[in-house]
């Protein structure tokens, strides 16, 4: 078939879509209910129900996918690869369902047969193969890849256990394995056929004819299993391709005979142990081998199906990089510039410098952070010992790199090392981030603040030496998952408002304009808002049996615990205003609701003491009636995308207060102000684009710029002056220090304190005045209700620019060069 038939076919398979007809579909529905799953009507538990649904919606979605993918063959067009360590993807029923554009039917298809879609949409498990934004930030990329009709792979990894689950017990985090695949999974399909073969260990020869081969002493087979993932109006459906894994030789039966029955079956294990759960760290890399064997096998994996595909499609070698684009999100997938090299080397035969022309051609790597604790290493040995060929070509790139570093005009010896690939202080480590960079023809960072950052510091060698490299992508979230499906009120207020064209191009938004001081507009907008926070307090009260006021203001800090993100400023000065409302009852204080959640790396103590200090603070706040209608505490247990999606619609200010240059862009910030938050942040990351877009009268900014919080830390900053300086700050400090929300073990913030007044390595002394200040601003907006409206809608008409197909437009135009 031409690619004009095929794409004529997927035409004539659009007009000749599947009923709309609401009992048909429930026939489907039961149909699958009984054929495919095996059950009654009448026996059918919800879980049933969701399956039978999912598998359904997935019927339809396959021959779209299908076509899709023909259609690219047929045209021969370039392909994205997406390479990512995690995919925070969450629930994809509601997803499918609204991007099909037949949310209406499945529901009263469902309705016939006395179920109902919102239940079944919520018992549907979130898949949370992801710690936070990098990984929201994939899933974000692959629905707007496919809205924006690019042909597009995700490749990762199918873990078993994704981000554990977070229960708060007695106020401490206690984490539980994720099960997410406890029911199994109707969305994916394992495809045994696309199996590869990833060796570890061994030993490397050169042969007689020059060549080089690498006799690994292990080997572990990666099995493909699909997801389809369903674009906007379903006009394209892409696939996320997770790897799982198989032992190559399953059992041993020569140890199972000789009744060593464990031994037997120990590949088996090691296989499994691979893919058995994600690295539930999001700052500092833990350094263990089975990460590093993860990294591999899925880069493995993906790099050699990639190649395959060009292959078997008629293509030469040497010209893959006009028909792949690889796209390494951070350096996690690092690894995967050395394993193409050996591929076109070892397998196809290149000359060493045509290879690395060609891998260089084929890669992007995108930067997500500064922090140097999460900077990606591996200690040589390790590196050696488990990737024996591919250190023999880090070598090798690293050789050729560091000649034309000497060649470039002003490289001393301290550039030099900064640019090699191996850091020689102390233990030999590889640097993953140098790898990445020199292996790919585009790097670029998350935000403009964090892009500039990169080039001043992690990257200044590197980017001395290849000028052109480094770009800006600042990041978007999915306007489909985070304004439409999440705030249908909101959304179907705009539309009636400025139409439905907001909903293919989101820059559209900014139609609204013209409704800001419209009270009748603002009305239905904040009785929405309304809904959405009474909702909210439901759920809340339901899962952790707290009494939110929906009429109060709703104050979210949401996102991972960490102390760059300073949850901890937030707290300090929620204590500060404690004491205040206290002291001053006779004051109007505007009620407010201070909810916090997020989930606290394992091993990060100081991260788990904070969500156990914000714990004991709601616990002696809310129970104190002298503030009791005016500020309640609240930490709402295992943050992940569904509860974010409750979350978002129902705030009232979102707080962004981030260390200035240590937030590399934030995506919770946009969601909040998409969806009619008003932020109060710091000049960090995405809030300064945020700022430029809603316009800067509508967004309260406080504390240091960047700049001024390096220039500090050179001066030598000294906290605890400041927090003498300032008496309310003090206080709240002395009292958390001396244990009046911890009776029971009054020294339990000690050392956390302590902290604060000797280093405050993150400046939050240095912004509480500031911080406070803008707190008390935003109570003098909100007291104004047609002021804060206005505001808060001028918030949304700006934030069109953060959509991801707006993102994602760029790095196809900029990076990948795909139409
Ligand atoms: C190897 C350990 C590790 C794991 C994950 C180190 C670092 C990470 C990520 C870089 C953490 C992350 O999620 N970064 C976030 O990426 C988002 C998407 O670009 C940004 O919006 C956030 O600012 C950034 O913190």
């Amino acid at each position: 078939m031409t690619a004009e038939a095929i794409l004529a076919n997927t035409r004539s398979l659009d007009a000749a879509d599947t009923t709309r007809d609401p009992q048909a579909l429930a026939d489907r529905i039961i149909d699958c209910l009984v054929h495919r799953i095996g059950k009654d009507q009448r026996a059918a538990k919800p879980h049933d129900w969701l399956t039978a649904a999912v598998l359904t919606v997935r019927d339809d979605v396959i021959e779209r996918w299908m076509t899709s993918t023909r259609a690219t063959q047929a045209s021969g067009a370039k392909r994205v690869y997406y390479l990512s360590l995690e995919f925070l993807i969450g629930r994809l029923l509601r997803d499918a369902i609204a991007n099909l554009g037949r949310a209406e039917e499945f529901d009263a298809a469902l309705k016939l047969l006395g179920v109902d879609l919102a239940m079944i949409e919520e018992i549907e498990p979130d898949a949370a193969l992801g710690n936070g934004g990098l990984g929201r930030l994939a899933a974000c990329f692959m629905e707007s890849l496919a809205s924006l009709n690019l042909p597009a792979y995700g490749y990762g990894i199918r873990y078993v256990n994704g981000m554990f689950r977070q229960r708060i017990d007695d106020g401490w985090q206690v984490e539980l394995p994720e099960t997410w695949l406890a029911h199994g999974n109707p969305w994916e399909f394992e495809r045994r056929e696309s199996a590869y073969i990833i060796g570890f260990g061994g030993e490397v020869v050169g042969t007689e004819t020059g060549a080089v081969e690498w006799t690994p002493d292990e080997k572990i087979e990666a099995v493909a299993v699909d997801t389809p993932v369903v674009g906007w109006r379903g006009e394209r459906v892409n696939t996320l391709r997770l790897w799982t894994a198989r032992a190559f030789d399953p059992i041993r039966l020569d140890a199972f005979n000789a009744g060593d029955h464990a031994g037997a079956l120990a590949n088996q294990v090691r296989a499994e142990t691979l893919v058995r759960v994600l690295y539930p760290a999001d700052s500092s890399p833990a350094g263990h081998e089975l990460r590093l064997r993860q990294e591999y096998f899925f880069s493995s994996a993906s790099i050699q199906d990639i190649v395959r595909r060009h292959v078997q499609y008629g293509n030469d070698i040497r010209t893959l990089h006009e028909k792949a684009a690889i796209q390494l999100n951070d350096t996690h997938p690092a690894v995967s510039v050395a394993e193409l090299m050996r591929l076109l080397v070892d397998h196809h035969g290149l000359g060493f410098d045509e290879a690395w022309d060609i891998t260089r051609k084929t890669f992007g790597y995108t930067n997500h952070t500064l922090l140097p604790e999460a900077l990606e290493s591996w200690p040589l040995p390790l590196f050696e010992r488990l990737l024996p060929r591919h250190m023999q070509i880090v070598y090798a790139i690293n050789a050729r790199l560091l000649k034309e570093a000497r060649r470039a005009p002003g490289m001393d010896d301290r550039a030099i090392s900064a640019i090699s690939l191996i850091d020689e202080g102390g233990e030999r480590r590889i640097r993953m981030a140098n790898l990445a960079f020199a292996g790919s023809h585009s790097v670029n960072g998350v935000a403009a603040l964090h892009t500039e950052l990169m080039k001043q510091t992690v990257f200044a060698d590197l980017h001395r030496l290849y000028p052109d490299r480094i770009n800006n992508k600042t990041n978007g979230i999915t306007p489909r998952r985070w304004l439409q499906q999440c705030n249908p009120g909101l959304t179907d207020l705009i539309r009636e408002a400025i139409g439905d064209g907001f909903l293919d191009d989101a820059s559209r938004l900014a139609d609204l304009r013209p409704f800001t001081e419209d009270a009748a507009f603002q009305e239905r907008f904040a009785a929405i808002k309304r809904a959405n926070k009474a909702a909210l307090s439901q759920h809340l009260r339901e899962v952790m049996g707290v009494r939110l006021d929906p009429d109060a203001l709703f104050d979210v800090q949401v996102k991972r615990i960490h102390e760059y993100k300073r949850q901890l400023l937030n707290i300090i000065e929620t204590v500060a205003l404690y004491d205040q409302i206290r002291n001053h009852p006779e004051r109007d204080w505007v009620p407010r609701v201070k909810l916090f959640a997020g989930k606290a790396a394992s091993s990060y103590h100081n991260a788990k003491l904070i969500i156990k200090l914000t714990n004991d603070v709601a616990r002696k706040i809310n129970a104190d009636p002298a503030v009791h209608g005016l500020l309640s505490v609240a930490f709402a247990p295992n943050y992940n995308v569904s509860l974010a999606e409750k979350i978002m619609p129902a705030a009232d200010l979102s707080e962004q207060i981030s260390t200035a240059g240590m937030e590399a862009s934030g995506t919770g910030n946009m969601k909040l102000a998409l969806n009619g938050a008003l932020t109060i942040g710091t000049l960090d990351g995405a809030n300064i684009e945020i700022r430029d877009h809603v316009g800067a009268k509508d967004i309260v900014i406080f504390g240091l710029t960047a700049d001024e919080v390096a220039a500090k830390r050179a001066d030598g900053y000294r906290p605890s002056e400041v927090i003498e300086a300032h008496p309310d700050l003090n206080q709240a400090i002395s009292a958390i220090e001396t244990g009046v929300f911890s009776p029971g073990e009054p020294d339990r913030y000690r050392d956390l304190m302590a902290g604060l007044r000797e280093h405050d390595w993150f400046m939050l002394a240095a912004d509480f005045p500031s911080y406070a200040e803008g707190q008390r601003e935003i109570d003098r907006r909100w007291t104004d209700p047609a002021g804060w409206r206005a505001a808060t809608i001028r918030n949304v008409a700006g934030m069109g620019w953060f959509s991801s197909d707006r993102t994602i437009g760029e790095y196809a135009h900029d990076i990948w060069s795909v139409r």
